[in-house]
């Protein structure tokens, strides 16, 4: 396995490994999750509003339970075999236990994540988030809340990025809108959900 490359080291840590796993095995997974997952536009409240966003969302965790965030229940899928077989190569990289996953799809250069941080109540205090991306690389941003540093990193596809200790405490982060042409990606979040 390839060393990490820490990207952030004060105020919690950011790893990043850029071949997680093989670009062709990446390409296979981004195809088979694009037909096999129930995908569903996000949605926002915001002013006591409902937004629907053209960013899609699939969740699924190990109890079955639903996920709310942004005042929006999102609903447990069944469990993918392919998915659970990732799950534990993630968590033998990481050294991390995870019992629930969100996925995101980025039709293109336009989708993109506001900045924010993954700090619900529902987390599980100080859990690793592990982050594996595929299909068309695109920019991931850290904002330091006090600060205002500003890092970023492009995720390849194949990539993983694990985010830990304090920061989601200290930093925001997000994908960024690109001017540029992109295709398709998918993103996979592994969390800790309290039981
Ligand atoms: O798409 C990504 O790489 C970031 C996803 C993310 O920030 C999240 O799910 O909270």
């Amino acid at each position: 396995m390839e060393k990490a490359q820490k990207l952030v080291d004060f105020d919690g840590e950011v790893h990043y490994y850029e071949q997680f796993i093989a670009e062709s095995r990446a390409e296979m997974l981004f195809n088979y999750l694009e037909n096999n997952v129930l995908w569903t536009n996000e949605k926002v409240r915001m002013f006591g509003k409902l937004l629907e966003l053209r960013r899609k969302t699939a969740w699924f965790s190990l109890n079955g339970d639903n996920y709310k965030y942004s005042g929006v229940e999102h609903i447990a899928q069944k469990l993918d075999y392919k998915l659970e077989n990732l799950r534990s190569e993630v968590e033998r990289v990481t050294a991390s236990t995870f019992n629930s996953y969100l996925l995101n799809y980025y039709h293109d250069e336009k989708d993109y994540m506001g900045l924010h941080k993954d700090n619900e109540t529902s987390m599980q205090k100080g859990s690793a988030i592990a982050s594996v991306s595929l299909g068309a690389a695109r920019t991931f941003i850290m904002v330091h809340q006090t600060s205002q540093i500003q890092l970023q990193q492009v995720l390849s596809p194949g990539s993983l990025l694990v985010m830990k200790g304090a920061f989601q405490r200290f930093w925001k982060h997000g994908i960024l809108k690109e001017l540029n042409p992109k295709g398709p990606r998918i993103n996979i979040t592994f969390r800790l959900r309290k039981e």
